[in-house]
């Protein structure tokens, strides 16, 4: 173990808050839905009981619908907005009305094995069989009330869903939402952080209507996916629940129940995720439901089709090509968007900086897809940056200047997860 692990996991410690983990103590105080998924994987490096914990009291704030909050509000903090009152949802505990990208089931598979390989599958068997009923429950969310239409994608209601909050794909669908109502507020992000790496007070005032929109709803989950003014078929939350849906059959297998529900789910989305295939830009990218409108743009999210296990040569093709074009233009991969964009910023959030879990992801998948020599990049640009620079939120692409808060759980627990020689493992088997 070098400095650097150890580094890791006093991060880890240091943000534990007694069985979930905050991503920094400072501009993000409370537990945060795909965090915890990958801060597990770190966990469980060291401390396999403490992994388990994370994603159960995930878990423990999932909704009787089988919605999982994208924020859990486990005590009060005044240091981050927006805060419990604005969402209002009535919950115990008190939660955001938003999901986030569903990890989860990747994560629970990977700590299933971890412990049979380890030998303790009689010790963790039944906190699998009680996960895995949850996982199968939110999954079912997903597919009544984020593909109501049943396009096989998975539909965002509000950009702070897909993780990627201000990504240049929410721009022009953005434009529909009326923020002449939002009112006064203040933000807290940009007294903690360079607003530079922020998203914008227009942003802002987006996500806020947003969730003004919901909470006039009741959080009616079926309500907002009738009538939300922001309705997008986003490409990270597709893929990511591609694979999910995969790796919940499998666990499924394992456990000895019935994978068929999963199987369905990943045999629809097989089938419709085509609708995600940008022609004109040679790109996954995400989609307007609403106006049919494709992104059109390259972002980190678009290499994510390799982690869901799609195979298709042609674009398979076109997306290496990206990345190659993309290698030539930066210091690190994989930025969140394309350099060769007008858009691009180096620091500011998801147009431009790299996160480590999206690398992670997008590793992984092309491990499992044979592309070794890119794998092996991206997770040594990763490990790079983290030794280099810290373990910040995110990283410039250019010069690995840190971006966003520091001491960051996801990026500790990348590090931690990623020191292991890079292994493919093919989704689905
Ligand atoms: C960022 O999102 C939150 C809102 O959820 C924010 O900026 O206030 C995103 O990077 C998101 O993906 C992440 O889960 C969260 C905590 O790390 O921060």
């Amino acid at each position: 173990m070098n400095d650097v692990d150890l580094a890791a996991r006093a991060i880890l410690r240091a943000n534990d808050r007694g069985g979930y983990t905050v991503p920094n103590g400072t501009v993000y105080p409370f537990q945060w839905n795909w965090d915890s998924a990958f801060v597990a994987l770190g966990f469980d490096v060291f401390d396999r009981d403490r992994a388990w914990r994370e994603v159960e009291t995930l878990f423990r704030a999932q909704w009787d619908d089988g919605f999982v909050p994208h924020i859990v509000f486990w005590q009060e903090d005044d240091g981050y907005f927006p805060g419990p009152a604005v969402w209002n949802t009535g919950k115990a505990p008190v939660t955001s009305g938003i999901t986030q990208p569903p990890v989860a089931a990747t994560v629970v598979r990977m700590l299933w094995e971890s412990a049979v390989a380890a030998g303790a599958a009689n010790a963790f068997r039944a906190r699998a069989e009680k996960l895995y009923d949850r996982l199968l429950a939110w999954h079912r969310w997903f597919s009544e009330h984020r593909d109501h239409e049943g396009r096989g994608v998975v539909v965002a209601m509000h950009p702070w869903e897909t993780g990627r909050d201000n990504s240049p794909e929410w721009d022009v669908p953005g434009e529909a939402i009326d923020v002449s109502a939002v009112g006064d507020y203040v933000r807290r992000d940009t007294g903690h952080l360079d607003a530079k790496m922020r998203p914008t007070k227009l942003e802002y005032d987006r996500y806020l209507a947003l969730v003004q929109f919901g909470r006039a709803q009741g959080w009616d989950h079926a309500a907002i996916a009738a009538g939300n003014p922001f309705r997008v078929a986003d490409v990270g939350m597709s893929m990511i629940l591609l694979r999910a849906n995969r790796d919940l059959a499998q666990l499924a297998f394992a456990l000895g129940r019935d994978p068929s529900e999963a199987d369905a789910w990943v045999a629809r989305a097989e089938t419709g995720i085509g609708w995600l295939w940008d022609d004109r830009h040679g790109t996954w990218c995400s989609r307007d439901t609403i106006t049919g409108r494709f992104s059109g743009y390259v972002t980190s999210a678009s290499f994510l089709s390799f982690y869901a296990g799609l195979r298709d040569a042609e674009k398979d093709r076109a997306m290496l090509g990206h990345a190659a074009r993309i290698a030539n233009r930066v210091s690190y991969m994989m930025p969140s968007l394309d350099p060769d964009d007008a858009g691009f910023q180096m620091i500011r959030y998801w147009r431009g900086p790299v996160w480590a879990v999206v690398n992670w992801m997008i590793g992984t998948g092309l491990a499992d897809a044979g592309h070794i020599e890119l794998s092996v990049k991206i997770r040594e640009d990763t490990l790079a940056l983290i030794s280099i620079c810290g373990f910040y939120e995110a990283f410039s692409p250019i010069d690995g200047t840190g971006s966003g808060g520091s001491d960051f759980s996801w990026t500790a627990a990348i590090w931690l997860l990623w020191r292991e020689p890079i292994r493919g493992s093919v989704p689905g088997s």
